[in-house]
């Protein structure tokens, strides 16, 4: 990809961007005195005039009409009759393609069929369909209980000694384990023994079982964003004996469409985000793709594109927003920022410096753009409710700081009271639901406001393995204590100890969202997947560390495969 211009190696590595330092920024002009800090984020991976030159390769007319040939066939293929584990393999390679949307009928009949067939004699001593027929149905809405899995146990409750050489079944109870509920001890119990015993294989296993066990220990299915698992799943598909070659070409042809799609999206936001000028922030993080990464995270399919373009704008501003918070700005002038924003009212913001009024004023003006389309394309105008997501925001933000410079040491439960706000998650979900919802309401925008269980799991989500990823730095440059100090703090817990805490509480609150997923909600696709999505895309910027705030490792790599490399047609 010669056209590329990654500037991403000729950067400092992550040891440099702790130092803290005071610039004086020449932009500013209202108050030259205050000495400002600066977080010395790392440049855009990115080059804006590579990302708006994108071309779209695979919306020509012709590969829609192979796509749709193809499609007929697929669709036959499921509704065939065949064995049931035969049905839920196909149907589960079908999904980790990346085609569940394309087939959502047709898999919900071969579930709904598999849940209602009796005879469970196939099952019998195999762990690995048992596994898979609860996983599958799990997933599809059907509480499937946990004592399925009794009969793989001794009498002393422990999972058969015998089980250790049935890597595949216990690959499969693996990720079957990620969709328990609190208090089953016994998926538990098959998280913990599986975990175990795929890390200490003993003996040989083929080279292609290997590699499953290692993508799935790096993380469990239920985890993986869809799009990022098609990519890896078509490699590994491909070298499978028995694979269906209809099924795999589509895959591609499908992967490459969307990613079409994407790419046209992208490129569009990065000329907005140049014309605005907000890549020159110095001061702020310059993440346009990683952004556009986050929305696509949430909500992929093309349909959508409304959303992942108004919610990139907004991601971006929060982002820049979130750094006028943490780093630039004076204690003062984030008093006068928030009291704009609550008031939702620009006059006189003539006293605040001139970066910082620029992205008052950009923030302002998108939200009410935003508000606009809602308005006439739905007929309903959110600009009271998105100010109010945005006031709640940046009182979070503020009451950060108050802590920070007052040396308050709140405890966890203080700490995430706040943090679930702070960390801007029901900000992006509020979007996600006005900018994809064809008929709004007032009752589902206020039951929304409210922030239920299943905002608040993937709001959690967001905020612990953001603490995770950014905390040391963070600290190290100068901001509230986060979730892991707070715990070392009020338990005079290690700070290793803490971080092992807190991952516990990720396994906790996905326990909780697993049962929020059963539950009925007043909305639907595709705001209700959005929520476990953003946990998911927070999982995967901050699975090594700072990939949102470094982006140029693995961040790198996923955005490459997602948006700028197609996969190679036969
Ligand atoms: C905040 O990073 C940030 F920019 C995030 C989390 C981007 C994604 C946001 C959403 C999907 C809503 P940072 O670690 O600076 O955040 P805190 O809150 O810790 O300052
Ligand atoms: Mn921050
Ligand atoms: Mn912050
Ligand atoms: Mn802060
Ligand atoms: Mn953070």
């Amino acid at each position: 990809m010669h056209s590329l211009h990654s500037r991403g190696n000729q950067l400092p590595t992550s040891g440099t961007f702790k130092t803290v330092q005071c610039v004086a920024n020449p932009l500013t002009i209202s108050d030259p005195t205050v000495a400002r800090r600066s977080a010395n984020y790392m440049p855009s991976v990115w080059d804006y005039d590579f990302v708006q030159s994108l071309g779209c390769d695979y919306t020509e007319e012709k590969y829609m009409r192979q796509a749709d040939k193809m499609k007929d066939e697929v669709k036959c293929m499921i509704n065939e009759s065949m064995d049931p584990l035969a049905k839920l393999e196909l149907i589960d390679a079908v999904q980790r393609l990346g085609l569940k949307y394309q087939f959502e009928t047709e898999i919900k009949n071969g579930i709904d069929f598999i849940y209602k067939d009796s005879s469970d004699a196939w099952l019998h001593d195999d762990l690995y369909a048992t596994a898979l027929r609860f996983r599958l149905l799990r997933q599809h809405g059907y509480n499937v209980p946990q004592e399925v899995f009794a009969r793989f146990m001794d009498e002393t409750s422990n999972f058969k000694t015998q089980l250790y050489e049935d890597v595949k079944g216990i690959l499969s109870l693996y990720d079957a384990s990620f969709f328990g509920l609190e208090g089953e001890t016994i998926i538990d119990d098959a998280k913990t023994f599986t975990t175990t015993n795929l890390k200490n294989i003993k003996g040989d296993i083929s080279p292609s079982l290997a590699r499953k066990v290692g993508h799935a220990l790096d993380m469990p299915l239920h985890w993986r964003l869809t799009r990022v698992e098609a990519r890896w799943f078509i490699d590994t598909y491909e070298q499978e004996q028995d694979m269906n070659p209809t099924l795999l070409e589509l895959a591609k042809l499908d992967y490459n469409i969307v990613q079409s799609v994407h790419r046209k999206e992208v490129s569009k936001l990065a000329r907005w985000w140049v014309d605005m000028g907000l890549d020159r922030m110095s001061f702020a993080r310059d993440r346009l793709v990683e952004h556009y990464f986050w929305c696509s995270g949430m909500v992929f399919e093309p349909q959508f594109g409304s959303f992942r373009d108004m919610g990139t704008k907004v991601i971006s501003l929060i982002t820049t927003i979130d750094d006028i918070y943490d780093v630039y700005g004076s204690l003062e002038e984030l008093e006068l920022f928030t009291d704009f924003v609550d008031r939702w009212d620009i006059n006189g913001i003539d006293k605040l410096p001139r970066n910082i009024r620029t992205c008052l004023l950009a923030m302002y003006n998108t939200g009410n753009e935003i508000g606009y389309w809602t308005l006439k394309e739905r007929g309903f105008n959110i600009i009271p409710y998105l100010s109010k997501a945005w006031a709640d925001l940046c009182k979070a933000y503020f009451k950060e700081a108050r802590w920070y410079h007052g040396g308050h040491k709140p405890t966890l439960e203080e700490y995430l009271d706040n943090a679930v706000v702070s960390i801007a998650a029901p900000l992006m979900l509020f979007c996600s639901y006005s900018l994809t919802t064809e008929k709004i309401t007032e009752e589902t925008l206020h039951y929304i406001d409210k922030l239920p269980s299943i905002m608040r799991c993937s709001s959690i989500l967001l905020r612990l393995t953001n603490d995770l990823g950014t905390s040391s730095d963070e600290l190290a440059r100068g901001d509230n204590l986060k979730a892991v100090q707070c715990y070392m703090n009020e338990t005079g817990a290690s700070e290793e100890a803490a971080c092992e805490y807190i991952n516990s509480l990720v396994h906790k609150i996905w326990k909780t969202m697993n049962k929020e997923m059963f539950e009925c909600y007043p909305f639907s696709e595709p705001f209700l997947s959005a929520n476990p999505n953003l946990g998911r895309t927070a999982q995967c910027f901050y699975q090594y560390g700072d990939g949102h705030g470094v982006p140029d490792r693995w961040t790198k790599d996923h955005l490459m495969s997602l948006l700028f490399q197609p996969i190679p047609l036969n």
